[in-house]
């Protein structure tokens, strides 16, 4: 088993970008010399914005991240990016392209960026990215942590519900439906997002598609108190529209409130741990299953009786 290096704790403390690298590899890969740091990294409180970026393959999520990060450089906020790969088909390589692309803030101290795979046994989000989250939000003392952190998903399967549970905020990417058509937005994508952006607003059917949502968001319940997503156009190839997607970030943020945001803290904290339980759980039944299926399928055992016998043991 690897334990840190006696000095790591203090050199994440003191924000050596370095040490900081070294406990997101072991939170990453699940160490136990991991859990000491992420102790200290969460007794910090709250400090940073943590915006998930979700929405479908290719429709400019890197391309935003980069310009926000530029952006919010500029305003003098540094900014800590953690692109998870879903390790699907989609993405083969796009996450190489990512990272060329945000070399141009390599040089940069304020920047810090990093691509984890997703291990997730569900294939969405694993209890592991939510460590690294925490560790990127802990890491340094207060003036040189990261004011923002930002987290790229992919939108494919159960990744863009987990990046809601997963962050304070979640914007969402979409592209101008083009041509004609009503576009479809899938299932329950409208109430995970606190910010829309329609993205490639250079392309036709922009105002249509920013329409389309807002009609789409007037036709839900919502009383008096319910956060409506703002739809932003934005051109993130021109850097476009960043400064009010921010700026609809930070208005959400002061629509959570202090509350609001301890509460999603604590939903954050659920997911972490429910996540541990059902990996745990998985790799239980997928351990000590095997006879016990074949005794179903025979029909020696029901598989109720099966199920009580794995999570009995
Ligand atoms: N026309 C136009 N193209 C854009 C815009 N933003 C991004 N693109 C292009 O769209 C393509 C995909 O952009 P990415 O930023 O890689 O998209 P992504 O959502 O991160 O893609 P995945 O990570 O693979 O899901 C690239 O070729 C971008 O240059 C825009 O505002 N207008
Ligand atoms: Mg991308």
């Amino acid at each position: 088993m690897t334990s840190p290096a006696p000095d790591l704790a203090a050199r994440y403390q003191s924000g050596d970008p370095r040490a900081l690298a070294r406990a997101v590899t072991l939170a990453e890969a699940g160490l136990p010399a991991a859990r000491p740091l992420l102790q200290l990294a969460r007794s910090g409180g709250i400090r940073s914005v943590v915006l998930g970026i979700t929405g479908s393959p290719g429709s400019g999520k890197s391309t935003l991240t980069d310009a926000l990060i530029s952006a919010l450089r500029a305003q003098g906020q540094r900014v800590a990016v953690l692109a998870v790969d879903p390790s699907s088909p989609y993405s083969g390589g796009a996450i190489l392209g990512d990272r060329i692309r945000m070399l141009r803030h390599h040089a940069d101290s304020g920047v810090f960026v990093r691509s984890l795979a997703s291990r997730g046994a569900l294939g969405g989000l694993s209890a592991r990215t939510m460590a690294v989250l925490a560790l990127l939000e802990g890491g340094g003392p207060t003036g040189q942590h990261f004011d923002w952190i930002i987290l790229e998903t992919v939108g494919v399967g159960q990744s863009e519900v987990d990046v809601a549970a997963a962050c304070d905020h979640t914007l969402l990417v979409v592209t101008p439906a083009g041509g004609d058509g009503v576009q479809a937005f899938k299932a329950g994508i409208m109430e995970i997002a606190d910010v829309i952006a329609v993205n490639k607003a250079d392309l036709p059917g922009s105002s249509r598609t920013v329409r389309e949502l807002t009609s789409a968001q007037a036709l839900g319940w919502h009383d008096e108190h319910t956060w409506l997503a703002p739809v932003r156009k934005t051109i993130a190839s021109e850097a476009e529209g960043v400064q009010s997607v921010i700026e609809a970030v930070l208005k959400h943020r002061a629509h959570l409130g202090e509350a609001g945001l301890q509460e999603r803290r604590r939903l954050r904290a659920e997911f972490e741990v429910r996540s541990l339980v059902q990996e745990r759980l998985l790799r239980r039944t997928r351990d000590a299953g095997g006879d016990l299926y074949a005794r179903v399928a025979r029909g020696e055992l029901d598989a109720e009786a099966a199920a009580d016998e794995l999570l009995g043991s």
